[in-house]
Formats: structure tokens, C-alpha cells, sequence
């Protein structure tokens, strides 16, 4: 059997996130945070769902490297819930939430699995949000405090940290569009919220050089690689308003550029900076362009912009029948997606090496009378996607590892557990948790660090 070898050292990993698997919101002195509050009002999460218990994956942890091991994963994404560290943001620390990740990365190591945190995936202590969150300065502030008291504790056995996950989410979805955390819909709020989320990121990667010198640190984005649907000017000018404010907004101040100058004007001209960029304050740019050892990409999908479509992150897909069809998110599957974009990224801003941090798919098979989930789709998914890495490898770009999103069934925001994408199945009324064959076909492919052709 032919196969495509990925380079000596290739990391391979699955990835999760705090609120999405941890639950245990309110235990050992955790604070509430903005997604805590979201979840538990009537109406934001489809179902009434909530992250409240979640996969339980804070009672069930030491279970859930087992399984890891059984997938022989070289690597594991999560996140840190600041709420569990700083209750309130900022000032108080609380011991049981260092000593919950203390646990969860000796686990890891023990079992031979190298950790790689991540220190915001969106979970806002609720604290902060009441001073307005991501669009007060201050919270910029709390993070470096946040990052300080967690890279003290765990920085002598961590070596790979990122600051923050997908701030385009963060921001657009949070304060913009309102269907994430806290469900603000205001451009002006959003673009600060931006710009404190980037200011946060250069501000933790200073406290993180000073605790962990050693550290490799990187910021995780989650690009759109997009294209106009025809070539009428009308969604051409489409294509550059929403690859403006999706993706340049976020990596050209991260890679030492200013904002575009071209997306400034065109938010000017919609009437979303009514006070122009008042927020950037001198040194800013510095701050936020420090060197990075890595940049890490989220890739689901492509963006195909026409004219009138463009505000709606939700609705880029291409009209005709897409060749290779949706996944449960209504998604588009296209996998030369992730070749365009790390060739796009890696041409256009050179990030010194770069990792794919997640990728995967929403199927929902589930377990057959003999407990096996024939998860085939998920597969192909999965193939057709490393395929298109080990091109961008060829073509000479410096991918060092591939994430799936996500390691376990989990709560998918906004859908709640409507959408599963784990290679493990969880049974949220027992918590029992079941490998699906792609994670057996994943094992596979690390072991012989190649894909099937
Ligand atoms: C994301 C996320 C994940 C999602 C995944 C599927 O960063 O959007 O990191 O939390 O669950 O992308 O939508």
C-alpha cells in the first residue's frame, strides 16, 4: 500500500476546550463566567443546553487520557478556564483551580502526552463582563494577571502555550453578531473588543517569556480562506470587505502590520467607528506583534463571498451542490480549503512554523448493538484534510503537527450537543465514553506518522 510519510517529529494531537467538556461550572471555587451566564439563559443555546455538566470530563479526566493513550496521541489541546484560576477575573487566586490543571498535565505527562494549553477559548469570567468585558482595556490587564499565575505554577513542565483561541469568534460572534458570549450585537463594541483581545495576546506572551523562557508560544486563528462567487465587482468587493474583516483585521496587527487600511475606511464608511480607531493607544502595535514561536489555524471550511452575503459568517457557503457535500453543521467539506490557506498564510505573513490546531467534522452516527460507531464520513473527512496538509508540506510550508477537533463529543456553543465531532463518542446521561473508528483509523495513522493514499 502506497502512502504520504509526514515529516520525522510530525505532532500529532486532538484538541477540546474548557467549557466544552469540563463541566463542573459552580465546583471548588470556580467563578461563573460569560458562557456560564449565556448557557443559562433562556433562548441563546438551542435545547436549553448548557455546559454545566458537559462530558464531566473534570470528574473523568484520568479516564480520558486512558483513552487518549489507546489513540497513542502525541499531543493534546485544551483550554485553562480562567474562571476556575481567577474567580473574578483578577485579584484572587484560587488554589484548587491551579492544582485541577496541575493534575490534568501531570496525567498527561505521565502517560507521555505533551501538553499544549490554551488560555482563552471564550469562557470570560462573567466578573469582567460586567465591566464590559473584551471592550474595557482593563480586561487585557486581568489576562496577563490570569497568565502570570497559571504559567508560574505549570511553566517548568509546559513548553508549548497559546495565548488565545479564534479572537475573530470571540469578538465578531461575541459583540458583533451575538450568538456566542455575552450576546452583544455592536460593531463599535466588537472592534474594541478586537483590539483588547490582540493587546491581551502581546501582554500574556511578555508574561510568558518572563515565566517560561524556554516556552514555545503561539496564537490560534481561525482564517477563512475566501473568494469571490463570480467576477461581478459587486462580489469581488464582497470577497475583500469579508477577508478584510475576518481575516486581515486580526493578522496583519500580529504580524507587525497596522489595521488595513482599506477595512478602517470601509468600517468608517458602514458607521462602525463612529469615534475612529480611538481605542489604539501608542505601543499598542508593538505589543501585539511581538515574535511568536507559532501560529496555529482552525480550518472547517471555505467562505464564497457574493454581493449582499458578506456580513453573514454563517451564510458564505456556495450555492450549487458542493462536490463533496456538508457535514451536520451545514458546513461545505472542502479540503483544498486548508492547502489555499496555509499556502495563503504562510506566503503572506511567514509565521516561523505554523500548526493546523484544529480541524475536524460534525457526524452524529452512533453506536451500532455492539457498541461500534461506523463513523466513515468523519474518516474521509479526516483523510481528505491530512491529504491536503502533507500538499502544503511539499510545497514547503513549515507544518508541525495536526490537531482533530475535537478528542471527544462536546458542547458545541451556540447548538449545543446537537453537533458531535469527537473521535470518542460521549453518552452525556451516563458520561460512558466509547472510541468510534475513527479514532482507531486516527491510531493508524500516527503509528505509521502517514496517511493511506
Ligand atoms: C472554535 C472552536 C471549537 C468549536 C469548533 C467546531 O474554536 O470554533 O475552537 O470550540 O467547537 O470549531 O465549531
Amino acid at each position: 500500500m502506497s502512502k504520504r510519510i509526514f515529516p520525522h517529529g510530525f505532532v500529532w494531537g486532538a484538541a477540546t476546550s474548557a467549557y466544552q467538556i469540563e463541566g463542573a461550572w459552580d465546583q471548588d471555587g470556580k467563578g461563573e463566567s460569560i458562557w456560564d451566564r449565556f448557557a443559562h439563559t433562556p433562548g441563546k443555546v438551542l435545547n436549553g443546553d448548557t455546559g454545566d455538566v458537559a462530558a464531566d470530563h473534570y470528574h473523568r479526566w484520568p479516564e480520558d487520557i486512558a483513552l487518549m493513550q489507546q489513540i497513542g496521541l502525541k499531543a493534546y489541546r485544551f483550554s485553562i478556564a480562567w474562571t476556575r484560576i481567577l474567580p473574578e477575573g483578577c485579584g484572587r487566586v484560587n488554589p484548587a483551580g491551579l492544582d485541577f490543571y496541575e493534575r490534568l498535565v501531570d496525567g498527561l505527562l505521565a502517560a507521555g502526552i505533551t501538553p499544549y494549553p490554551t488560555l482563552f477559548h471564550w469562557d470570560l469570567p462573567q466578573a469582567l463582563e460586567d465591566e464590559g468585558g473584551w471592550s474595557n482595556r482593563k480586561t487585557a490587564y486581568a489576562f496577563a494577571e490570569f497568565t502570570d499565575a497559571i504559567s508560574r505554577r505549570l511553566g517548568d513542565r509546559i513548553r508549548d502555550w497559546t495565548t488565545h483561541n479564534e479572537v475573530t469568534c470571540a469578538s465578531l460572534l461575541g459583540y458583533q453578531l451575538g450568538i456566542h458570549a455575552p450576546g452583544i450585537c455592536d460593531w463599535y463594541t466588537a472592534l474594541r473588543a478586537a483590539h483588547h483581545l490582540l493587546l491581551s495576546h502581546g501582554l500574556a506572551v511578555q508574561a510568558l517569556r518572563a515565566n517560561c523562557p524556554k516556552a514555545d508560544v503561539g496564537f490560534v486563528i481561525d482564517p477563512i480562506p475566501a473568494e469571490p462567487a463570480s467576477d461581478a465587482p459587486q462580489d469581488y468587493a464582497a470577497y475583500r470587505w469579508f477577508d478584510g474583516h475576518h481575516n486581515r483585521w486580526f493578522l496583519d496587527p500580529l504580524y507587525g502590520r497596522e489595521y488595513p487600511a482599506d477595512v478602517v475606511s470601509e468600517h468608517i464608511r458602514r458607521g462602525h467607528l463612529p469615534k475612529g480607531l480611538d481605542f489604539l493607544q501608542a505601543g499598542d502595535y508593538d505589543l501585539i506583534s511581538q515574535p511568536l514561536d507559532y501560529l496555529g489555524l482552525n480550518y472547517y471550511r471555505r467562505g464564497v463571498l457574493r454581493a449582499g452575503s458578506e456580513d453573514l459568517i454563517n451564510n458564505i457557503a456556495p450555492t450549487a451542490n458542493p462536490p463533496e457535500g456538508f457535514t451536520e453543521t451545514g458546513w461545505e467539506i472542502y479540503p483544498q480549503g486548508l492547502f489555499y490557506l496555509l499556502l495563503q498564510v504562510w506566503l503572506t505573513y511567514r509565521p516561523r512554523q505554523i500548526y493546523i490546531t484544529e480541524n475536524g467534522a460534525s457526524f452524529s452516527d452512533a453506536p451500532d448493538e455492539n457498541g461500534r460507531v461506523r463513523d466513515e464520513r468523519r474518516i474521509a473527512y479526516l483523510h481528505g484534510h491530512l491529504a491536503a496538509a502533507h500538499r502544503a508540506i511539499e510545497a514547503g510550508v513549515p507544518l508541525k503537527g495536526y490537531f482533530v477537533w475535537s478528542f471527544m463529543d462536546n458542547f458545541e456553543w451556540a447548538m449545543g450537543y446537537s453537533q458531535r465531532f469527537g473521535l470518542v463518542w460521549v453518552d452525556y446521561a451516563s458520561g460512558r465514553r466509547l472510541l468510534k473508528d475513527s479514532a482507531l483509523w486516527y491510531r493508524q495513522v500516527i503509528e505509521a506518522n502517514a496517511i493511506p493514499d
